[in-house]
Formats: C-alpha cells, sequence, structure tokens
C-alpha cells in the first residue's frame, strides 16, 4: 500500500473523548519506550508524525492520525512504566483498556515487543488479558537492527516458542526496525486487507411486513448472520486466504532462522 497522506487529527484523553468516525482503525500498543511512535513514524513515511523521545512515557493520550483520508492509526501510551506513580499508571491503564474494549472501529490491535528481551511478564499478562477478551490483535517485533541478522530473528523464534508453550496459535507476527524499515511492506498490507472487510457488524435486515413473496432474493445464497459478520471482526485474519497472506508464522519465523544460523553479530547490544 502506497502511503499518500497521513495527518495528525487529535489527542485524546479518554474513549468517550476520541473522534466519532467511521472507518477502520489500527491501534499501537506496548510497553513504554518499545517503539510505538517510531514505528507508526517508519509506517507512514512521515519522522515528526508522532512524538518519540528516547526517555519512556512520551505518548500521554490517545492520538489518531487520519492515513490517505482512509482510515486511521491509533498511538496509545504505553504500558507498566515503572517510574509513574500508582495513581498515574492506573490512570493509563483504564485509558488503554477502554479504548481496546469499546472502540468499535479498531479493527486491530499491534502489540510491539522488544525483540531483544526474553518474554516479560507483563506483556504476557497483556496478551492473555487481549485473548479473553477476544481482541484481535497481531505481534510486532521491534528495534530488530539492534541485533545481528541471526541473532534477531532467533531471539523471535525463541520468544514465540516460549508463547506456543501455553498458547495453542499465535497470531501474526511482524518483524520490523524504525531505523532500516523493515516490516514496513508486511504490515501495510495487512492492514490493506483488513480495509476490506466490513467495519462493523451489520444490523439484521427487519424482516418483511407483509406476506407477498420477493422473488427476487428467491434466489441468493442467504446472507451473512450478524453473528458470522461479527466473528470477522473479532478475528480479520482469519478472514484473509492463507495464500494471500503476507506476514510471518512462528514456524516460517524458525524456518528462516535455522538457515541463517551462524555467528552471533558481534555488534549486537
Ligand atoms: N535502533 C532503533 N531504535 C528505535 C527503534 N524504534 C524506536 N527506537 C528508539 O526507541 C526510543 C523510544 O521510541 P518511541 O517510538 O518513542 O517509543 P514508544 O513506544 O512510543 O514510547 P512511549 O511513548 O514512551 O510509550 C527512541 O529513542 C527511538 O529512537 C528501532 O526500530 N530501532
Ligand atoms: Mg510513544
Amino acid at each position: 500500500m502506497i502511503i499518500n497522506a497521513a495527518r495528525f487529527v487529535t489527542s485524546s484523553p479518554s474513549l468517550e473523548k476520541t473522534p466519532n468516525t467511521e472507518l477502520h482503525e489500527y491501534a499501537f500498543i506496548g510497553r513504554s519506550n518499545v517503539g510505538k511512535s517510531s514505528l507508526i513514524n517508519m509506517l507512514t513515511g512521515k519522522k515528526g508524525l508522532a512524538m518519540t523521545s528516547a526517555k519512556p512515557g512520551k505518548t500521554m493520550l490517545i492520538n489518531h492520525f487520519l492515513i490517505n483520508d482512509k482510515w486511521y492509526i491509533v498511538d496509545l501510551p504505553g504500558y507498566g512504566f515503572a517510574q509513574r506513580s500508582k495513581v498515574e499508571l492506573a490512570k493509563i491503564d483504564k485509558m488503554i483498556k477502554d479504548y481496546i474494549l469499546g472502540r468499535e472501529q479498531m479493527t486491530n490491535l499491534f502489540l510491539l515487543i522488544d525483540c531483544r528481551h526474553e518474554p516479560q511478564k507483563i506483556d504476557l499478562n497483556f496478551m492473555q488479558w487481549l485473548a479473553e477478551n477476544n481482541v484481535p490483535f497481531s505481534i510486532v517485533f521491534t528495534k530488530l537492527d539492534k541485533l545481528g541478522k541471526t541473532a534477531g530473528p532467533r531471539n523471535v523464534a525463541k520468544y514465540c516458542e516460549k508463547l506456543l508453550e501455553t498458547w495453542e496459535e499465535l497470531p501474526p507476527v511482524f518483524l520490523s526496525s524504525a531505523e532500516d524499515k523493515r516490516g514496513r511492506d508486511e504490515i501495510l498490507d495487512y492492514i490493506d486487507q483488513l480495509n476490506k472487510l466490513p467495519l462493523l457488524a451489520e444490523e439484521p435486515e427487519k424482516p418483511e411486513t407483509n406476506n407477498q413473496i420477493n422473488t427476487e432474493t428467491m434466489d441468493k445464497k442467504p446472507e451473512k448472520t450478524p453473528e458470522e459478520i461479527k466473528a470477522e471482526k473479532k478475528y480479520p485474519g482469519a478472514a484473509i486466504d492463507a495464500a494471500d497472506k503476507d506476514h510471518v508464522t512462528p514456524a516460517e519465523v524458525k524456518e528462516r532462522t535455522d538457515v541463517l544460523d551462524g555467528p552471533t553479530d558481534p555488534g549486537q547490544e
């Protein structure tokens, strides 16, 4: 997908204050400093669009960006920043969770994980919460440029293996770097495919009020039930034909890592 236009629309302190829109929306979440705002800038090709900082805790509000006048990116505050007060942490936790559960336009949540880290309780608990609440999400590993060609994908594969010890299957997984733009095409193509799905579950059609038989509809296949449409929205990845997918499955990450297997890059942090 080509990004022709990306502009900041508004910052909201709570779900209730978010803009009234009828477009697909993709939100980015993860620990403070994981690289959410940087990834958004990389995807849109606009360096200063979302505010970034070397210090954690930069993003404090729900930020909407309109892309190509057709869909939204949402930059969320990070969770789990230890240096915030308990009151502040609880406020941000509520802001994030209210948004995720209440924002019907949110088609997919991208959960970011720093590729250098071992699985951490705070992220695992968050993923568990997403699954329990049927939130459609994908995992984006960030900062791949900080590890070597071999070490990055190997770390990701290890992470995925760990998740599969308790998870039956994983959501789509992307490998990215805001520095070298890795993952950009894959993530944008995934969004492009999700944009084609219906946005919200449609209201069931009202039954005919007279007794006339409507011959127009007699030969037609039955429409999808609202439940089916809703299921597609909850798990949009499932609605995409496997042959069309361009994200990486954990097995593929492992395969790639096995092929690349060699000495670890000495430049890694
Ligand atoms: N090398 C490298 N650095 C990155 C990458 N992504 C982000 N960073 C750096 O990581 C730091 C944090 O990036 P942000 O994008 O502000 O992180 P955030 O997740 O939005 O942080 P909060 O808003 O505080 O929750 C910045 O110093 C970025 O330059 C990446 O892919 N590679
Ligand atoms: Mg940020």
